[in-house]
């Protein structure tokens, strides 16, 4: 997979060097290629922003410096024989970004990254592109970040470990949790390893029977009550359909209770912790 970023800020994108996305660089899964826009400034300040037309607060990405910066990329990249580019452009104004999109986006041959600072970039500018090829525009999440550069690397992480030969086996993939068809989209319980004992606090006793069956079990109960505390939202949304009797059994004890329509709902508690 190809993958261009134009940003201002490219020490921001440092951390694909490290870990994981390094890692996918150096076997050559991953071909990074992290691009100055201020290189297709020509102003003595070069200068990337500007008032917003109808004014309001901040400034505005301008138009002529993103438009040669992504007509090189991807010129280079093309060059260089990469095909189907698709333009991904982090804004708190796009589509939530989720594993299904990382899923998605893996499967992409090449993914040229947009972040911007100030108030955006200029509406024409995803117009023009958008044209010519598949546009995403996407959000990491219900709060407002100083610019786009945090969640490229998110997004690069997410897709990056999906590449096949990145993480030790495809089975790694399987229980994420939000992978698709994952256990009814729980949370994950907790992990433990050795020592058996540290500041007196011992490993559950069923994760040291060895009985498959029984810590298969304990491990969704797990994963039921902490999917009830942080996310309850992602039980009420599972078809009932997805539940066996003991999980109906823990369901209950958590606080959830079947409707007619087929979902299970919390009911109302005196008091929420
Ligand atoms: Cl992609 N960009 C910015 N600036 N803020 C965000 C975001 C993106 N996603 C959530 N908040």
């Amino acid at each position: 997979m190809r993958l261009d970023v134009v940003t201002i800020f490219p020490e921001y994108l440092e951390p694909l060097n490290v870990s994981l996305v390094g890692k996918a660089r150096a076997r050559g899964v991953l071909d990074v290629h992290v691009h100055d826009l201020r290189e297709w400034t020509y102003d003595r300040h070069n200068t990337v922003d500007d008032t917003p037309y109808g004014g309001g607060p901040g400034m505005v990405m301008k138009t002529e410096p993103w438009g040669e910066a992504l007509d090189t990329s991807l010129a280079d990249g093309y060059e260089a024989g990469a095909h189907s580019p698709v333009l991904v452009v982090p804004t708190p104004s796009g589509r939530p970004f989720t594993q299904e999109l990382a899923v998605e986006l893996s499967t992409e041959p090449w993914l040229l990254f947009t972040p911007a600072r100030y108030e955006g970039i200029d509406r024409r500018v995803i117009d023009e592109y958008a044209t010519r090829l598949r546009v995403v525009e996407v959000s990491i999440g219900d709060y407002v970040l100083a610019g786009g550069e945090a969640a490229v690397l998110v997004i690069t992480e997410a897709v990056a470990r999906l590449l096949p030969g990145v993480l030790g086996n495809a089975e790694s993939h399987r229980d994420d949790s939000f992978a698709p068809g994952a256990m009814a989209n729980l949370l994950e319980g907790p992990v433990f390893t050795k020592p058996p004992e540290w500041r007196g606090r011992a490993i559950p006793d069923v994760l040291l029977s060895g009985h498959h069956g029984k810590i298969a079990r304990w491990r969704r109960d797990q994963a039921f009550a902490r999917t009830a505390l942080n996310r309850p939202d992602l039980i009420e949304r599972c078809e009932a359909s997805a539940f066996d009797k003991k999980d109906r059994e823990i369901l209950s004890i958590l606080g959830f209770a079947p409707e007619p329509g087929g979902r299970f709902w919390r009911r109302p508690t005196a008091v929420e912790e």
